[in-house]
């Protein structure tokens, strides 16, 4: 059996977790899947002696391989269980194909910060709103999985106290406070990350009231990747939580849907639509929208084109700006050529902390909704980076394709210049060992 590493509040494990079950449930998935409890211990003793990484959610395959991150357990599994795919062919859909991997960069990498924030802020005291204890309760089913019920509350809240200061937050964030900084969120910000969170919000209602899945009836890459935001985060803290129930329907829906867990009635796969037939017989019928496919012809669905418009508008000139600092702190004498990067998306990385904080090397200035402010340069998003730039080659090999895509990029805002993504990368290039971030040596 494959065997996820996970926890249940954990943004990454959600996307790992929905794509094993939907490969698992339509028998993609050869022995299946144990899903195991990441305690403590099993960090300290297996994943990151196997990884060089703490973080969930890793993967051990039937073989005793390896893998962590996401996107590598996806594209592990994908290669050694290729039916029922969730990337459609670069060949006869590169459009579709690349829409996937840039939501996937855009939900992994962008709706984390107000996804993030959302747990945190609301986690502080002093808030009309908040799910401290809510929080409390789901760390401390990690920190104490075998104890009552009050312990394992109490085991997250001194957790909060002695990792993340949770009672000083403001004027000495820690943990994932600082992290929170360092991601470019500050009071001035705030609602800036908020306004983008709820405009991707607004994109996905209209979007999941026409189709069930990204791309159509059936789901793929970029609906595993979108529940990482929106699975732990925004649909099961209990603040985010209420807002999303009440103002999202529809993407609550869908999150059940992909999550394969509470699915409303009959609108996913683990529960069978029947009418009754003209003897009394039950007909099957799919309850999903698009007659349970993608749509066909290589379309991407008119209520998607506005979600590849916020990545070009938001996220796109931050990456270009992180691909230049990176270039210059990878030429720079503080870093020597092939040697560690930082590794981590919610906070610095523990050793790199002066260059990802401040005015550090490792830092930038961004502009969201009007505001100016600074964040962290990740250069995980750099690695992220040239994934697409993998499926953009291949889009693009035939005339085509490029044509293909150049005409969808052409109209967003921003969007043709990622065709010069190759020439970006130059000078900028990385390399994940395990869960480890390095320089490319020159010339590779
Ligand atoms: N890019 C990684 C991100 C994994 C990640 O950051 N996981 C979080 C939990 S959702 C974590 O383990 N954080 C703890 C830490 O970074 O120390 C992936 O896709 O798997």
């Amino acid at each position: 059996m494959y065997r996820l590493f996970s926890w249940e509040h954990s943004y990454f494990s959600g996307k790992a977790r929905a794509y094993l079950r939907y490969k698992q449930c339509r028998g993609g998935l050869g022995p299946g899947f144990e899903d195991v409890l990441a305690t403590a211990d099993l960090i300290q003793g297996l994943l990151i002696p196997r990884s060089g990484s703490n973080t969930v959610p890793q993967l051990e395959t039937p073989d005793g391989h390896w893998v962590q991150d996401t996107c590598e357990i996806i594209d592990f599994v994908e290669a050694a269980h290729p039916d029922p795919a969730i990337s459609p062919p670069a060949a006869s859909a590169p459009r579709q194909r690349l829409a996937g991997y840039l939501i996937e960069l855009l939900a992994d990498e962008w709706m984390v910060v107000p996804a993030f924030w959302e747990r945190w802020f609301f986690s502080e005291a002093g808030h009309d709103f908040n799910h401290r204890s809510f929080n409390e309760q789901q760390w401390g089913t990690v920190l104490a999985p075998g104890a009552p019920g009050a312990a394992r509350r109490a085991a997250g809240a001194a957790f909060f106290e002695a990792a993340f200061g949770i009672s000083d937050t403001r004027d000495h964030p820690r943990g994932v406070y600082a992290g929170l900084v360092q991601l470019g969120v500050t009071q001035l910000t705030e609602p800036a990350w908020q306004a983008s969170q709820h405009r991707i919000l607004q994109l996905l209602e209209a979007h999941f009231g026409v189709h069930d899945y990204v791309l159509g009836g059936r789901p793929s890459l970029a609906d595993f990747a979108l529940l990482g935001p929106l699975y732990a985060h925004l649909y099961r803290d209990a603040v985010a939580g209420f807002a999303l129930r009440t103002y999202f329907p529809l993407v609550c829906e869908w999150v059940e849907r992909t999550n394969a867990e509470g699915c409303l009635n009959a609108r996913s796969y683990n529960q069978r639509l029947y009418t009754l037939g003209r003897d009394g017989e039950l007909v099957g019928h799919p309850a999903t929208s698009d007659g349970g496919e993608w749509l066909p012809d290589d379309a991407i669905p008119d209520t998607l084109l506005p979600l590849l418009g916020v990545f070009f508008d938001e996220m796109w000139p931050v990456l270009c700006s992180s691909l230049e600092v990176l270039r210059a702190f990878i030429a720079s004498d503080s870093h020597e050529l092939g040697a560690e990067l930082p590794g981590k998306t919610f906070t610095a990385t523990p050793g790199f902390e002066e260059h990802q904080s401040g005015e550090g090397a490792l830092t930038h200035e961004f502009e969201l909704g009007g505001v100016r402010a600074r964040r962290m340069v990740m250069p995980y998003q750099v690695w992220m980076l040239q994934r697409v730039a993998d499926e953009l080659r291949a889009c693009t090999a035939s005339s085509k394709g490029r044509a293909s895509i150049a005409a969808l990029l052409a109209p967003l805002r921003n969007g043709a210049s990622l065709l010069e993504l190759d020439t970006l990368l130059v000078g900028c290039r990385v390399r994940k060992q395990g869960g480890r971030l390095f320089s490319e040596a020159r010339g590779a």
